[in-house]
């Protein structure tokens, strides 16, 4: 595997360390899935809760357990040696053999103070560097191994939302919806959600982050999916928001019908920003004027969350934010979201989401 040696030379590059430790005691270290390539049990901490990934220049180690040693050994790049540990003793004294006076780089954003404390007592490095910067930016440009996983992430999704419109009946709730797409996630080849499946209908629909509750399904009222799947450790993230059995003669309609219009012209507007070179704020800033100055001003200041955000191995992958401080350019590899929304309190709100691919001939919805 090609993919594992450039990961590693890639995140060593930007930085000054002998090693790196991540941890995955309570929660899975995203980074662990980055070095390790690790497809399958990643969900939640999976089988891989307690092991310990100690990764050089040249390679890397496993540190597992009697109960991961089987997956460890099915998932492992060739460049990934493994030793199973079965005591507390035996883990210092491996942890000990590779890192005592190094310069050891962690996820400071994910080990525990714990942890950080133990390995100055036991361990001793030279040196404890946060990395997690360098994680972040090297996880923005994807390599085509990471794409493909993410096409399918989305394939999934998209499957998943366009079937669950069938389960769309009047007073099916909210959280009866969420969980039929949830399902339909594992139907369709993902490992799980990749975050807790939004769907909010009518007037809970302007709170951009409302989460399902027993609201029911009523006629000529919004629906907004906001949903993602994950396959092999890789994320989608869309959202849909359509009409449900609308009454197209009533102002309510017409309405809905306009806020929605001027954020699916908002979002092909931004869509044609997300270009080589181009810097990120532009892009919101295309989508905000428009809404801004739609319908002689009727949305204006309703749009009032960034545009985008990095999609990868986490739904919110490093710290870019397509917004009107973005301070970056968009490269070739990068993902982000083109996410345009109008929230009007008390009536309803859309959103339309779409993963978007920087590429040299152009933006690609994945
Ligand atoms: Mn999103």
């Amino acid at each position: 595997m090609r993919s594992v040696k450039d990961r590693l030379e890639k995140v060593f590059r930007g930085t000054k360390i002998d090693a790196i430790l991540l941890t995955t005691n309570e929660n899975l270290d995203p980074n662990f899935i980055y070095l390790s390539g690790f497809e399958n049990g990643l969900d939640q901490n999976g089988v891989f809760e307690s092991h310990y990934l100690i990764a050089t220049r040249r390679g890397m180690t496993i540190i597992t357990n009697p109960l991961g040693i089987g997956e460890c050994r099915a998932q492992r790049p060739r460049e990934m040696k493994i030793a199973s540990i079965d005591s507390g003793k035996k883990l210092i004294a491996l942890l000990r053999r590779h890192l005592k006076g190094r310069v050891v780089g962690v996820n400071g954003r994910f080990i525990s103070y714990n942890w950080i404390g133990l390995l100055k007592k036991e361990i001793k490095p030279k040196k404890i560097v946060d990395i997690s910067q360098a994680f972040d930016s090297v996880r923005e440009v994807k390599d085509r191994g990471e794409l493909g996983k993410m096409r399918t992430a989305n394939a999934i999704i998209k499957k998943a939302v366009d079937q669950a419109r069938a389960y769309l009946v009047e007073g099916v709730t909210e959280m009866e919806m969420s969980m039929h797409i949830g399902s339909l996630v594992i139907k369709n080849g993902g490992s799980a959600p990749s975050f807790p499946t939004i769907v909010s209908f009518g007037k809970n629909s302007a709170d951009p982050h409302h989460m399902p509750d027993s609201t029911k399904l009523a006629r000529n009222t919004v629906v907004m999916i906001d949903a993602g799947a994950r396959y092999k450790g890789y994320c989608s993230d869309i959202t849909r928001t359509m009409i449900f059995r609308p009454d197209r003669k009533s102002d309510k309609y017409a309405r809905m019908a306009d806020i929605y219009n001027t954020v699916a012209r908002a979002q092909k507007l931004a869509m044609k920003e997300y270009i080589v070179g181009n810097d990120a704020s532009k892009a919101h800033n295309a989508a905000e004027s428009f809404i801004n100055s739609a319908r002689g001003g009727a949305y204006k200041g309703k749009f009032m969350h960034a545009l985008g955000h990095s999609v990868g191995i986490d739904v919110h992958d490093g710290r870019n934010a397509v917004s009107p401080y973005s301070k970056f350019k968009f490269r070739e590899g990068m993902v982000f979201s083109n996410e345009p929304g109008i929230y009007v309190n008390g009536f309803c709100g859309v959103r339309l989401e779409d993963d978007v691919l920087i590429t040299r001939k152009g933006p690609r919805i994945l």
